[in-house]
């Protein structure tokens, strides 16, 4: 196993030669070290199958299987399968996915650290994910704003992303608004939180999940608040051109592994649908998601 690091990039690394069959223990340290430190990394020609891509997950700590049973591989419950491509006619998972700025699981109580994916049908023209990075977005933000967010808490919740099930149709939308807050009700997370491994504060809002700043006594903080980290953190950029956004384009036998704690990321977005099919697997590693979660 070989791990390359782009120099030219701010974030990345490739590993080279990577056999699960035959990888040990310190191989995956190594290649979690390199998640933590340069935050996408793509092992190379890969040619898994999806019970050996569940076998990665394992490998790196405990598979975090999807809540929404509508996302899951018909065979395997642990692959969520992001698909615009029918099988035997049948939509199989979930089409357009992630198409808005989120951190994976932002709105339960302890999302997890990694996000591995495993592009099967890739895009000809329009392929990759943007990404953001938003420990380096939160070192970037002025001065006044890092003040304003200082011991506050973020309120997240995945009502506004939420997707119609194929049981729903003629269910009142208000019955459906209702069951979103029963079974996932928003959650609160420091507005900054810290990564337990490189120690770096990360601005853990998004576009997609985050719906109000609070302080500690719980009152909602001004309203234009949420807005402003966003614009400043490159999320409202329509034309993905903020110095932030980093297109990762993938290739055939390529497995991304991230992490989830620092990045945020969105579906690249296709004018003319062409298809295209990726399954995912989600992990918590060892370490806490970031330090003090969970404490009262
Ligand atoms: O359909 C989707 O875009 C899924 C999204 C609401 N959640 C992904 C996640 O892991 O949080
Ligand atoms: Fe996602």
């Amino acid at each position: 196993m070989r791990i390359e690091t782009e120099t030219s990039q701010a974030m990345g690394a490739g590993v080279h030669d990577f056999d699960l069959h035959t990888a040990t223990e310190e191989d995956f340290q190594e290649i979690k070290k390199t998640v933590y430190t340069r935050k996408i990394v793509a092992l190379k020609g890969q040619n898994l199958s999806s019970p050996e891509f569940i076998e990665l997950g394992r490998r790196l700590g405990e598979i975090d299987v999807y809540y929404e049973p509508m996302y899951h591989h018909p065979e395997y419950r642990e692959i969520f399968v992001s698909s615009n491509v029918p099988k035997d006619g049948k939509q199989v998972g979930v089409p357009k996915t992630g198409k808005f700025w989120h951190a994976d699981y932002q709105f339960m109580p302890r999302p997890f650290g990694l996000t591995l994916i495993y592009p099967q049908v890739i895009p000809a023209q329009n392929r990759g994910t943007y990404f953001i990075d938003m420990g380096q977005a939160y070192q970037k933000l002025p001065e006044e704003l890092k003040k304003a967010i200082a011991g506050t808490r973020a309120e997240q919740s995945p009502r506004r992303y939420f997707k119609i099930r194929p049981s729903d149709v003629y269910r009142p939308v208000s019955e459906l608004l209702e069951e979103i807050e029963q079974k996932t009700p928003a959650v609160k997370h420091p507005t900054t939180i810290v990564h337990p491994v490189t120690g770096e504060t990360i601005l853990y809002i998004s576009e997609g999940f985050t719906c109000s700043l609070q302080d500690e006594q719980g009152t909602v903080l001004e309203e234009q608040l949420v807005p402003r980290l966003l614009e400043a953190s490159g999320q409202l950029d329509m034309t993905f051109e903020h110095e932030n956004i980093h297109l990762q384009t993938y290739e055939e036998g390529d497995l991304l592994i991230w992490d989830n704690r620092s990045l945020i990321h969105r579906a690249l977005h296709t004018t003319t649908p062409e298809p295209a099919v990726s399954h995912r697997v989600t992990v918590h590693d060892e370490f806490p998601f970031y330090e003090g979660i969970g404490a009262a």
